[in-house]
């Protein structure tokens, strides 16, 4: 019998509920429940405790500004925050010592553009942008997706500071290749946001497994995977061993269970459920963050310790996720 645990939510009320309201297009304010038809919109959701990420991006949607705007600057400020060591500057190198990011973006039209194992460029999510509205293709890898970056002004810089080259330098003295995520590798930037328009984007970026070999990449990049987004639907995106959200194409999976009727939170659980059906899922995790049109949301992982932070009506709330054991 598998072990199922429900942790209880830190601040709103349980998941269930919380759908609920959302479905009716409510607002939840702590113990009483107020109708109000657009009250959800707009909102942010992202991967794990990343408040500084939401609210950059609510401080755009606030001002009226698009999902796809708000997702940019959302992801930039964790690229930008060395202490994060999944993500932009600052983040675990491969096994090599290089540090290699990994970006997508998908936009209200359904327009994607992402960048795969790119070196010395802070903001890759902005990058992936920059391909998906300035070049005719969707997906840059490695030193062209660099030298492209370059050429439309982003300045090299070295991307491996002192605390993650001497955590390396450490692990490379074992040189165990036993990158388990959640514990030596977690905060990945996986976000979606619904504009006042009720338009939505998202978009995912990372530095990927620490210690990967050379050239891994992930799911956080690759469209379906990592990210997708269907404005007519709904978005999903992925945290967590991207090997086995690669294998089940988890967040078009997510999206498409919601157009056949699935709250966003059914939607995620049904997602993690293709994963642990295969069994063998004691040593990594996965978690999905999802949002419909209606601005509902949901959020599951395989093993505890996952959260998500949304911003709704300016106000951070850190969620922590229910999860499969
Ligand atoms: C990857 N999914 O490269 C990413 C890693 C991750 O939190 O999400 N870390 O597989």
């Amino acid at each position: 019998m598998k072990r199922r645990t429900f942790i209880k939510n830190t601040t709103l009320s349980g998941t269930g509920i919380a759908l609920g309201a959302a479905a009716l297009g409510c607002t939840e304010n702590k113990n009483t429940t107020t109708v109000n038809k657009d009250a959800s919109l707009p909102l942010v959701i992202a991967t794990w405790n990343v408040p500084n990420a939401t609210e950059a991006a609510w401080h755009v949607l606030n001002k009226q500004g698009s999902s796809l705007d708000a997702i940019e600057q959302g992801c930039r400020v964790e690229e930008a925050d060395v202490d994060n060591q999944s993500v932009g500057k600052g983040g675990r190198p491969d096994r090599d010592g290089k540090v290699t990011l990994d970006a997508c973006i998908m936009d209200t039209a359904g327009n994607y553009g992402a960048v795969v194992c790119v070196q010395n460029i802070k903001h890759p999510i902005s990058v992936a942008r920059k391909v998906m509205e300035e070049t005719p293709h969707v997906l840059m890898a490695g030193k062209g997706a660099e030298q492209f970056a370059i050429e439309s002004g982003f300045k090299p810089e070295n991307l491996l500071t002192e605390a993650s080259k001497q955590q390396w330098e450490e692990w490379k003295k074992t040189s165990k290749y036993e990158p388990i995520i959640n514990i030596e590798n977690h905060d990945t930037i996986g976000m979606l946001a619904i504009d006042t328009n009720g338009n939505i984007a998202g978009g995912c970026t990372t530095s990927g497994l620490a210690y990967k070999m050379a050239g891994r990449v992930g799911d956080s990049p690759i469209i379906g995977s990592g990210l997708f987004i269907d404005n007519e639907i709904g978005g999903a995106t992925a945290t967590g061993m991207g090997e086995e959200v690669l294998k089940t194409v988890g967040s078009f999976l997510i999206v498409e269970l919601m157009r056949q009727g699935k709250s966003p939170q059914q939607a995620c659980e049904e997602g993690i459920r293709r994963i642990v059906a295969k069994g063998n899922y004691d040593n990594f995790q996965v978690a999905y963050i999802a949002m419909n049109k209606a601005g509902a949301t949901g959020y599951y992982s395989i093993h505890p310790g996952f959260s998500a932070t949304i911003n709704k009506n300016g106000e951070n709330m850190n969620h922590i996720s229910n999860s499969h054991t």
